[in-house]
């Protein structure tokens, strides 16, 4: 495995191998040096997988270091994502370049040697796990384990959905194969298992796992864990099933990675036999090569046993860029270079459909996005929020032709599908279609969810609120890439009544409100809905949670009641007292619980008691506008306030103080109808009027 650095004036030049021998432990020792540096982070994974790494990046993938964002580049998704040296290692090498918020390409470098330098440091360009958005080249935020092989099921997804709407005959603007490396922790994680059998049933063949199976996780060997037949259990979800038994050799790597490519129909998985922390002789094979520095004395022997200088830190010797330009660098331009010229074509012949490109890279949205979207009249009787989420989503859908997504399962109860003309399935043999149907596999959804934000589709996914819960983790990292990802969740408190408290959500609404970066809307009607989808449609950067209603909800009656535009500013003066007389008391609600502070707004009205009713679908779009809004919404002289909602009362203490009253939930529910429940948990007019009753201490007029 020796090969020696050599001086750019030594007489003979290096041999192909040696080279790619050089390149191969240049990534190991900058990897063990950064974490050496830092005190911390994982050397051993990245020791092993340096050829795989080497070899996917400077013999096979389709990616220019000069722009990480072409549309058509090969991606590269670290699912175990603590082996980040290795990304930090190969976009340094490469030469990647940085790349901003707007898209514009920068001079610098996306990893330079000092941030390598820095790892795990703050500002450093090289932190402890992968960062979209933080990183150039970086293609998914990984770390938690199984999140990235997940990610790219639905990157496989968009590219199947974009090759089949934009290609033309001799025009292939995609055709972009997706690699996910992961190791024995994705592959334990529940979420890895539905991402694979759904990108199985769908014969993703345009997507490539290479898992390393080196036998050790954090607690030991994994003789202690895991022992199943992997071979058989990714054979079972139909994939093509490869292994290469030597991880050092990169001409197994990459004839196996050949076969991937002529694979047709289903998705390919590389076993690689790999040992950790190779190199290292005294941690080799062994769990402590996995988190912690190898210590001084050990990077010496591992640097002795690749023939690197010793004493040498952070060394890149010349050849090495100098190899990777000549490898992907050169391949990358031309097959840039290529597309460019293709696509300047295509934009001649197909200007519309170039122009889609275009907005999709931006995350624009079309001329006309928002034509046609429904108002509906004032009803008593009223709209399931579902019910009217469907419709709007119907008509974006037709509006955005990149608008594509599906449910875990639920379709018919959340209303999502898709039903217009031509909208169709995805499905193996029809990878244009607009519907996906994730099965019921709520975590992989949302993971694919983000795979196709990431791929730059407007991606939409349902299931009913309480299984949100099975697709949290994926929810957090789309607030933490800023995905604008569309999460659309029914039967949002007891509204599905008999079907008892496993399906009530409680506590939901408050964990989500804390997740920053999540935009969280619960409408109180028809019309607030429509209102919804048109702030969060153009929201760029952040993910979206709708929480609506199964049952119908009043809608209202927007003569007499204030404008659903209100939605906008997240929470909105809905009723007042008659004559611009000042409120003794504040209603305030989100959701089912608006119209009964309506109703208990219009009983003491008759009382003499004057309220307000603020309609408060959005905490976080609030807490965003000024604080002269803020103030004159809910003034801070009116502090007898009244906050109803069916979900946990945790958090309304900030709107109603301490003096304040919660009609919220304590409990998980129960099973019963809709209308028992509402009694027995107080969710009633007669009750909420009540509670302002006694906390002005009026008694009931007569
Ligand atoms: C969901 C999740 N659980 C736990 C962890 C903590 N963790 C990080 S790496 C790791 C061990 C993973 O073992 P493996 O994937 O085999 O990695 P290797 O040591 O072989 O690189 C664990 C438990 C995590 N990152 N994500
Ligand atoms: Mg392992």
């Amino acid at each position: 495995m020796s090969a020696i650095p050599r001086s750019k004036n030594a007489p003979q030049p290096m041999t192909g191998a040696q080279l790619d021998q050089l390149a191969i432990n240049c990534i190991r020792t900058l990897s063990i040096d950064a974490v050496q540096q830092a005190k911390s982070g994982h050397p051993g994974t990245p020791m092993a997988l340096a050829p795989l790494v080497y070899t996917l990046w400077n013999r096979v993938m389709r990616f220019d270091p000069q722009d990480p964002i072409w549309p058509n580049r090969d991606r590269f998704v670290l699912s175990n994502g603590h082996a980040s040296m290795l990304l930090w290692s190969v976009l340094h090498l490469t030469g990647t370049r940085a790349v901003n918020a707007d898209y514009e390409r920068l001079g610098q470098p996306a990893v330079s040697l000092d941030d390598i330098r820095r790892f795990r440091q703050l500002g450093s360009k090289a932190p402890g796990h992968p960062e979209y958005r933080w990183v150039s080249g970086v293609e998914a935020t990984t770390g938690p384990l199984g999140q990235g092989v997940a990610n790219s099921v639905g990157m496989a997804i968009a590219e199947a959905w974009l090759a089949s709407r934009y290609n033309r005959p001799d025009f292939e603007v995609f055709g972009y194969d997706v690699y996910a490396v992961c190791g024995d922790g994705d592959m334990m994680e529940g979420v890895s298992s539905e991402a694979a059998s759904l990108a199985g049933h769908l014969a993703l063949d345009n997507l490539c796992w290479i898992y390393d199976n080196n036998h050790i996780s954090i607690d030991g060997n994994t003789h202690i864990t895991f022992t199943e037949d992997i071979a058989a259990r990714f054979l079972g979800y139909g994939w093509n099933v490869l292994r290469v038994g030597d991880a050092n050799d990169i001409d197994r790597i990459e004839s196996a990675i050949d076969i991937f490519h002529k694979t047709k129909g289903r998705p390919t998985f590389i076993i690689l036999d790999s040992h950790i922390g190779y190199g290292a002789p005294h941690k080799h094979d062994t769990s402590a090569a996995h988190g912690e520095p190898l210590g001084e004395d050990e990077v010496r022997l591992a640097k002795r046993a690749y023939g690197w200088p010793e004493d040498a830190k952070f060394l890149v010797p010349d050849e090495v860029p100098e190899h990777f330009a000549a490898g992907i660098g050169v391949r990358g331009a031309k097959a840039h270079g290529r597309w460019n010229d293709l696509f300047a074509a295509y934009r001649k012949k197909y200007p519309e459909l170039a122009t889609e490109i275009d907005q999709m890279q931006r995350r624009e949205l079309p001329a006309g996005w928002d034509r046609d979207l429904p108002t509906f009249p004032a009803d008593p009787k009223g709209v399931a929020g579902r019910e009217a989420s469907g419709k709007v989503l119907n008509v974006l859908a037709q509006n955005i032709p990149w608008l594509v997504g599906g449910s875990a399962d639920l379709a018919s109860s959340t209303k999502v599908a898709l039903k217009f003309d031509g909208a169709g399935d995805f499905e193996p043999g029809t990878p244009g279609g607009r519907n996906i149907h994730y099965g019921v596999r709520e975590h992989a959804m949302a993971a694919a969810t983000n795979g196709l934000a990431l791929s730059k589709l407007r991606p939409f996914a349902a299931t009913f609120f309480i299984f949100s819960d099975y697709a949290r983790p994926s929810i957090r990292l789309a607030a933490m890439m800023e995905l604008p990802a569309l999460f659309i969740f029914t039967h949002d408190a007891m509204g599905d009544g008999e079907d008892g408290p496993t399906h009530q959500p409680v506590e939901q609404l408050a964990s989500f409100r804390a997740e920053p970066g999540l935009v969280l809307l619960r409408p109180c009607d028809a019309n607030e809905v429509v209102e919804a989808y048109r702030h969060v449609m153009q929201l760029r950067h952040k993910p979206v949670l709708l929480a609506l209603s199964r049952q119908p909800l009043p809608t209202l009656d927007r003569a007499k009641y204030a404008s659903a535009a209100g939605v906008a500013r997240g929470a909105y003066v809905l009723a007042d007292p008659p004559g611009g007389a000042k409120p003794d008391v504040i209603l305030i609600a989100s959701g089912s619980e608006v119209s009964l502070c309506v109703d208990a707004h219009e009983e003491l009205a008759a009382e003499g008691i004057r309220s307000r009713v603020v309609s408060m679908p959005s905490w976080d779009i609030f807490e965003d506008q000024p604080p002269a809004y803020r103030d004159s919404v809910l003034p801070p002289d009116i502090t007898a306030r009244v906050a109803v909602e069916q979900a946990s009362t945790f958090g309304w203490e900030r709107y109603v103080g301490w003096s304040g009253r919660v009609i919220g939930m304590k409990t998980f529910g129960a099973s019963a109808p809709l209308k028992e429940l509402q009694r027995k948990f107080g969710f009633e007019p007669d009750r909420v009027a009540e509670t302002v009753r006694e906390l002005l201490g009026r008694r009931k007029a007569k």
